[in-house]
C-alpha cells in the first residue's frame, strides 16, 4: 500500500513537535521530547511513559489514591470502604454519580455513603491508628458489613500509621474481612500505581474466597470495565443475548460475593489493560484462567470481540448465536452509522484520555470514517502504547519499584484451566492470541503524533496547528479546549451521557458526536486571544501573537541559552 494512504497528511508532525517543545527550558524539553513521538505502526518507537510529570506542567493525571479508591475499589458496592485521611480526600470518594449500580433488594449498597476518618492535626502529630480503629468499630456497629476496606491517603504514609496491623487486629476483633490498601496519593507517578495496589489487595484478600461457580455453560469475567455511563450493563446484556454468563465485572456494578468467586470462570476478558492486567495475569498463574484482550467500544470492535470469545469457547451453538446477535445489532446500527458517516467522514479527531480510552475510542471514531490526527494516554505504560512485547525491556524505575509485585504460584487444588493444552495449541495454531494486547500505536497511522501526559501548552499548540474538529479528553482541559472553539467530548464520565459500549452504546455515541459537531454554538465563540492579545499568555495563537512572543523571548523566566527566541 502506498505510504500516503496510511500516513497522516500535513501539517508536518516533526515540525509540530518542535513547535510544542521550543518554549520549554532545556531539561524539560529533553524529557518531553521522549514523550512526544511520531508513530511508526510497523515498529512502534519507544515512548517515554509512566514517568513523573514535571512540576509546573498542568497534567490531567490523578493520584494513586484515586486509582485505588476511586477507580478499582469504588464500584464494589457492598464492601464498606473507609478513607483514612483528611476529609477532602474522603469527599473525593463520594462517587455516587460515577459508580452506577442496580442493587438487588437482597443486597446492601454503601455507595451513597462517604466514610472517612476525618484526620486532624492531632492525628498527624500523635498518629491516627486509634481514630481509624474507632471508625471501623463505629461503621461495623451501624452497618454490619460483610467486609471493610481501609484506603490510605498521603498523610497516613507520611506519619507512618500501620493500617495493615490495624486491619489484622480489627479482622480478629470483628470476625469479618478487613483489608488495608497503602494507596497514598504520592505512592506512584499517577493513578496507575493505585490500580496496581488495588489489584494486589483484591487478589490477595478477596478473589478465591468462595469456590462455588455460577451456573452457565460459558462463563467469564469482564476485567477493567467500570460501568461509566452504564457501559458494563450494555456489555452484560449483549453477552447474555449470546448465552454467555458474566460472573463479575471488575469493577463495575459488582458485589463482594461476585469478586470472591470470580476465579471460577472459564475465561477473563480484559477491557482496560492498564488498570487490571495484574489481576488477569495473577488469576492465570494461580487458577489457570486464560485471558484475552477484548474491546466493546465501537461496532466493529464489539463484533470482533464477540467472535473472538466464541472462538475461544469453540462451540457451534455459541458461534451461530453470536453471528445472529451481531447481524441483529448491525441491522439497527448500520443506517444510523451510514447517515453519520456521510456527514462526518474525514473529520479530524485528537484523543487524550487515561490509560485505555485514547485507544478504544479510536474505533468509534473510525466507525464514522473520522481521522485520528493525534492521541495519547495520561498515565499508561509503554506496553499500552507499544504492545506487551516490550514488557521485558521496560526499565523498572524507583517509582515503580515502590509498588509490590506479588509472587504467585499455581494453586495445588484449584489450578484448573478450562481448555486443555491441546485445545490451546489448536487455537493458537489457528491464529488465536492469548494475553495479546498490541497497544495503541500499531493501529494508528504512520507519523501520527503520539503524546504522553499532554500538557495544556502542547494541547493549545496542537489545536492551533492541526485544527481538529473534535477532541476527546477530560474535564481538566475540556473548557480550555472549548474556549478555543473546538468541541470536547469528555471521555471519562461522558458528561452525564452514555452508555457508549457495545452496539447500542455506539449508536448513542454517533448521535452525540453528530450533535456536538453540528451545533451552531461554536461559531459564537471568539477565542480570548482573538479579542485581544493576552500579555500573560504568550503561547496561545501563533498568527496573532508573534510579536508578543518575541517580546517575551528574553524575559527572566526563560533560562538564558534555552534557545528561547522564536524565529522572527
Ligand atoms: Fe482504565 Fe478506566 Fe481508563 Fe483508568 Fe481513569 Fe476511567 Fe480513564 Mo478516567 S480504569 S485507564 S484510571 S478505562 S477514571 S474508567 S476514564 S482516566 S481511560
Amino acid at each position: 500500500m502506498p505510504d500516503e494512504i496510511n500516513t497522516v497528511a500535513a501539517p508536518d508532525p516533526a515540525a509540530v513537535k518542535e513547535e510544542m517543545l521550543k518554549i520549554y527550558p532545556a531539561k524539560t524539553r529533553k524529557k518531553r521530547a521522549k514523550q512526544i513521538i511520531l508513530n511508526e505502526p510497523d515498529c512502534p518507537p519507544e515512548i517515554g511513559a509512566n514517568s513523573r510529570t514535571i512540576p509546573g506542567i498542568i497534567t490531567q493525571r490523578g493520584c494513586t489514591y484515586a486509582g485505588c479508591r476511586g477507580v478499582v475499589m469504588g464500584p464494589i458496592y457492598d464492601l464498606l470502604q473507609i478513607t483514612h485521611g483528611p476529609v477532602g480526600c474522603g469527599f473525593y470518594a463520594w462517587l455516587t454519580r460515577r459508580n452506577l449500580v442496580r442493587v438487588p433488594e437482597s443486597e446492601t449498597n454503601y455507595l451513597q455513603y462517604c466514610m472517612n476518618t476525618d484526620m486532624q492535626e492531632d492525628q498527624i502529630i500523635f498518629g491516627g491508628e486509634k481514630k481509624l480503629k474507632q471508625a471501623i468499630r463505629e461503621a461495623y456497629d451501624i452497618f454490619k458489613p460483610r467486609a471493610i476496606a481501609i484506603l490510605a491517603t498521603c498523610p497516613v504514609g507520611l506519619i507512618g500509621d500501620d493500617i495493615h496491623t490495624v486491619a489484622k487486629q480489627m479482622k480478629e476483633e470483628l470476625g469479618i474481612n478487613v483489608i488495608a490498601f497503602s494507596c497514598e496519593g504520592y505512592k506512584g507517578v499517577s493513578q496507575s500505581a493505585g490500580h496496581h495496589i488495588a489489584n494486589n489487595g483484591v487478589f490477595k484478600n478477596i478473589i478465591g474466597l468462595d469456590d462455588k461457580p455460577d451456573e452457565g455453560e460459558f462463563t467469564m469475567n469482564i476485567l477493567g470495565e467500570y460501568n461509566i455511563g452504564g457501559d458494563a450493563w450494555e456489555i452484560d446484556t449483549l453477552l447474555r443475548k449470546c448465552g454467555i454468563h458474566v460472573t463479575a465485572t471488575l469493577s463495575g456494578d459488582v458485589n463482594y460475593g461476585q469478586v470472591k468467586r470470580c476465579h471460577t470462570v472459564m475465561l477473563n476478558g480484559v477491557m482496560c489493560h492498564r488498570s487490571i492486567n495484574y489481576i488477569a495475569e495473577m488469576m492465570e498463574k494461580k487458577f489457570g484462567i486464560p485471558w484475552i484482550k477484548v474491546n466493546f467500544v465501537g461496532a466493529e470492535a464489539s463484533a470482533k470481540t464477540l467472535r473472538k470469545i466464541a472462538q475461544f469457547f469453540d462451540s457451534k451453538k455459541l458461534t451461530d448465536r453470536v453471528e445472529e446477535v451481531i447481524a441483529q445489532e448491525l441491522l439497527a446500527l448500520r443506517p444510523i452509522r451510514e447517515e453519520m458517516r456521510a456527514k462526518h467522514h474525514g473529520k479530524k479527531v485528537a484523543l487524550f484520555v487515561g490509560g485505555s480510552r485514547a485507544h478504544h475510542y479510536q474505533d468509534l471514531f473510525r466507525d464514522l470514517g473520522m481521522e485520528i490526527v493525534s492521541a495519547g494516554y495520561e498515565f499508561a505504560h509503554r506496553d499500552d502504547y507499544e504492545g506487551r512485547k516490550v514488557l521485558p525491556n521496560i526499565k523498572v524505575d524507583a517509582d515503580s519499584r515502590n509498588i509490590e509485585e506479588l509472587h504467585v504460584e499455581a494453586d495445588p487444588e484449584r489450578f484448573k484451566p478450562s481448555r486443555t493444552p491441546e485445545q490451546v495449541a489448536a487455537l493458537t495454531a489457528g491464529g488465536f492470541t492469548f494475553k495479546d494486547y498490541e497497544g495503541m500505536m500499531v493501529e494508528m497511522k504512520k507519523n501520527t503524533l503520539i503524546i504522553d501526559d499532554i500538557s495544556h501548552h502542547e494541547m493549545e499548540k496542537l489545536i492551533e496547528i492541526y485544527k481538529p474538529d473534535i477532541i476527546g479528553s477530560g474535564i481538566k482541559d475540556k473548557f480550555v479546549i472549548e474556549k478555543m472553539g473546538v468541541p470536547c467530548k469528555q471521555l471519562h464520565s461522558y458528561d452525564y451521557s452514555g452508555p457508549y459500549a457495545a452496539f447500542t452504546g455506539a449508536i448513542n455515541f454517533y448521535r452525540e458526536i453528530d450533535r456536538m459537531l453540528t451545533t451552531k454554538v461554536w461559531k459564537f465563540i471568539t477565542p480570548p486571544w482573538e479579542k485581544e492579545p493576552q500579555a500573560a499568555s504568550p503561547l496561545l495563537h501563533a498568527s496573532k501573537v508573534e510579536a508578543l512572543k518575541r517580546e517575551n523571548a528574553n524575559k527572566a523566566w526563560r533560562k538564558p541559552g534555552a534557545e528561547a527566541a522564536p524565529e522572527a
